[in-house]
């Protein structure tokens, strides 16, 4: 009952269906179950507690018996490979529970192979066959954190049978809320088309951030260039920004490369490229703060990105650590993460006496700062942007020096 399995048991049960959500957390199970939600994501709250009020929705912390089985648990990465333990305990859970004609659908994004080669033999132990005895399927999720309830109903999807017939079999299932277009493929296809959506964005964002750096080194602004560069019919460069987060774009990719480590060099690049923005950044913020003693940093976000409660890989964590590795004050500000963190501080006391603000992520709520009294109340008025999503100039007015990413020197000129 994650960020996933959540909003799809919710929308199974107000289309209708008799929905059991199952978590091994008892503590989600309980808040569930007493009207609460666990997950911020717009809109889930009403959809949850809309299916908890029809009696069509229930949680509970083991599977019972069923007709479908879709499984959404997450995938870590381990160092360089897909830990799908996971998987694998969801899969052995509902063994006891699997009767003939039963659907099994695996939505957790794994390597190539995973559902026939990992999943089927441990449901096998059920003495059925998939594909004769029960059919089985994987349908990778494709909802993007911040608009999962419309990407679930309107994305169009890939489903991947162990057999046609089981392809077939999860398609009458998804065509009874996905507006979008369904097709239909073999499992092993579905895996790989899953992890070339989110590499295909790592590898674009690699390239941006990779810009940011020939135009720090050139005295451009990234933000123009790539901006002139889009009004090509044909090009669409994502932005450069802290890094890349979350637990999708920056694990993903390293499942490709685990699949074929000697032909996925690009990939593996752009991972690297993308996991070394931290350090851009840490070096824009030592040499901001280089004249000032004993320096107080504030960091404007600690989520993946914004508007969104996760800091699952976070590029902002990364940065947090290296400052504090190497000594500095630091405070964090979210408005949105309210599971406690290193450094989480209200704005108050986060901007005190600072003598750097530092955005890492773009929440509405930075974008209505007044940067006046925000002045006031640093010791030193600095400004670090690395998504340019401030009004640099209303900054500026207010007397501060500006440092955008992407723009090293240009900013200076
Ligand atoms: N980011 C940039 N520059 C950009 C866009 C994003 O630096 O131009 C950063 C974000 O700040 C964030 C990270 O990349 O740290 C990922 O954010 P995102 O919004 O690109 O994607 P996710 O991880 O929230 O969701 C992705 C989506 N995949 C694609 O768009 C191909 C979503 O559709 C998937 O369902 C989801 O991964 C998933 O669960 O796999």
């Amino acid at each position: 009952l994650g960020y996933i399995g959540l909003p799809t048991a919710a929308v199974l049960a107000t289309h209708g269906f008799q929905v059991v959500g199952v978590d091994t957390d008892a503590s989600v199970v309980k808040v569930l179950n007493s009207g609460g939600v666990h997950i911020e994501e717009p809109g889930l709250r009403t959809l949850v507690q809309g299916a908890f009020n029809s009696g069509l929705l229930r949680a509970e912390e083991k599977p019972i018996q069923a007709d479908v089985f879709i499984i959404a648990v997450p995938t870590p990465l381990m160092e360089t490979h897909a830990d799908l333990s996971f998987v694998e305990n969801a899969a052995a859970s509902i063994v006891g529970c699997l009767r003939q004609g039963n659907l099994v659908i695996l939505e957790s994004t794994v390597p190539p192979g995973t559902t026939a080669h990992v999943v089927a033999p441990i449901l096998e132990r059920s003495g059925l066959k998939a594909g004769r005895g029960f059919h089985l399927a994987h349908c990778p999720e494709r909802v993007l954190p911040g608009s999962i309830i419309k990407e679930l109903l309107e994305n169009d999807r890939v489903i991947g049978g162990i057999t046609d017939a089981c392809a077939r079999r999860a398609q009458e299932l998804y065509s009874a809320f996905v507006s979008g277009k369904l097709f239909l493929t073999d499992t092993s296809t579905a895996e790989l088309v899953k992890l070339v959506e989110n590499t295909f964005r790592d590898v674009n964002i690699a390239l941006a951030n990779e810009l940011a750096r020939v135009c720090d080194r050139l005295g451009l602004d990234v933000w123009e260039v790539i901006d002139l560069a889009n009004h090509h019919p044909r090009v669409n460069l994502l932005r450069p920004g802290p890094g890349v987060g979350g637990h999708c774009i920056s694990v993903d990719p390293w499942f490709l490369v685990e699949s074929a480590p000697d032909e996925a060099r690009l990939v593996r690049l752009s991972r690297a490229i993308n996991d070394s923005q931290p350090d851009v950044v840490l070096s824009l913020i030592e040499e901001a703060l280089q004249e000032i003693e004993d320096p107080k940093v504030t960091l404007l976000g600690l989520a993946y990105k914004g508007n969104v409660d996760d800091t699952r890989e976070s590029p902002a964590l990364a940065v947090l650590h290296r400052l504090r590795m190497r000594g500095y004050r630091v405070a964090a500000v979210d408005p949105h993460v309210t599971r406690p963190q290193q450094a989480l501080c209200s704005m108050d006391e986060g901007i005190a006496g600072s003598d750097l603000a530092v955005l890492l992520t773009d929440h509405r709520e930075f974008e209505a700062l007044d940067p006046e009294d925000i002045g006031t109340r640093m010791r030193t008025r600095q400004l670090l942007d690395t998504r340019n999503f401030l009004d640099v100039h209303a900054w500026r007015q207010a007397g501060f020096r500006v440092l955008r990413l992407g723009c090293r020197k240009h900013d200076r000129q």
